[in-house]
């Protein structure tokens, strides 16, 4: 593997002509997703290349609206679900960072205008949908004509998980190997899955004391557990692969739920430890083994956050809305 350090605009700049020519005004959308193996620690953080393939489940019509045009009033404007964001901010700092790697020195002042519409209960983050939608809404205002692939490599630049937002279903991040990172990009998978049931769990909203991207790179730095994680990381995505395939739900729950308590567990051996359960996802948990010891087929994951995603079949809904009343269920592929 080459670790030779490249910078996102020396990447992006190859794929761009000299001069821009742009639309008036474009929208796009890009869903959230949920990975059910996740992607935990990078092999190089300028451009955001994994030290792991992920795969994730996209959230259907979930996820961010973005829409890009002109700005009459000489400078840039951000908007964040209708409220104008100060262009120092650190979600204004991240999208004009990311804009400059395509805008280069042109003067093309831009209203960037985000509306989540990710459910505010959901504890979700939004900057992986944010970065695809930026992605293509970019791609389409500048009349790129950037590939599929193309767009997940950008995106994953802003933001590692927003490679797998550039597609719904089912979607595997392949690490890649290249210096380059042109190859760590996404694919949807070939598999559709009605009945397919995430519900989203809210212990608490607080904003997490720290945020992945920290949390990412404490746990290479100071877990001894990290060492096996790309190994634990590798086989969990070629089971779930298999689980999705063969419409096995028990294997892909084991597998999801295997796989999320294996990264906690890099986690609360990194120092400072990082432990992001809370007493309620605890008490969550157990009620959710308790439920499978019942009979009832419903598996958990969580990212790095307290909440959790449950994952179960359409045929397990009723009872569970009856357990978690508070919960929001998602159907990224509808009913039966
Ligand atoms: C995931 N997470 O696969 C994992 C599981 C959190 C836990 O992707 O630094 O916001 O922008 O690349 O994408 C969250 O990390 O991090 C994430 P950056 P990102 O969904």
């Amino acid at each position: 593997m080459n670790l030779k350090v490249i910078s996102k605009a020396t990447v992006v700049n190859q794929y761009l002509p000299k001069k821009l020519t742009a639309k008036t005004t474009v929208t796009a959308f890009a869903p959230s997703n949920i990975a059910l193996c996740k992607y935990w620690g990078k092999r190089d953080v300028e451009l955001n290349l994994p030290l792991n393939s992920s795969l994730s489940i996209s959230l259907g019509h979930l996820g961010s609206h973005t829409r890009i045009s002109h700005s009459d009033s000489g400078g840039d404007v951000i908007l964040l679900n209708t409220k104008e964001q100060a262009l120092d901010s650190s979600f204004s700092r991240k999208i004009l960072d990311f804009i400059a790697l395509f805008r280069r020195t042109q003067p093309l002042p831009l209203i960037i205008d985000t509306r989540n519409n990710i459910p505010t209960a959901a504890g979700l983050a939004s900057s992986a949908s944010g970065f695809a939608a930026l992605m293509i809404a970019l791609n389409d205002f500048f009349d790129l004509q950037l590939d599929k692939p193309t767009l997940s490599a950008f995106a994953r630049m802003g933001s590692g998980s927003a490679s797998r937002s550039v597609f719904s279903g089912f979607v595997r991040w392949d690490m890649g190997e290249q210096s380059d990172g042109m190859d760590s990009v996404a694919s949807q998978l070939d598999s559709h899955w009605p009945g397919f049931c995430i519900g989203l769990i809210k212990v608490s909203s607080v904003q997490k004391p720290v945020d992945s991207r920290s949390g990412m790179a404490r746990t290479i730095k100071t877990s001894n557990l990290y060492a096996s994680w790309p190994a634990q990381a590798s086989a969990d995505l070629l089971s779930i692969e298999a689980a999705i395939k063969n419409k096995n739900f028990s294997d892909l729950g084991q597998s999801a739920e295997k796989n999320a308590l294996s990264m906690h567990a890099t986690m609360m051996s990194a120092w400072p430890p990082l432990v992001y359960w809370l007493p309620e996802s605890l008490a969550v948990m157990h009620k959710i083994w308790q439920l499978r010891s019942d009979g009832i087929a419903v598996y958990f994951t969580m990212d790095a956050g307290p909440n959790l995603k449950l994952l179960f079949e359409s045929s397990a809904k009723k009872i569970l809305e009856i357990e978690f009343p508070d919960m929001e269920i998602i159907q990224p592929f509808g009913n039966e």
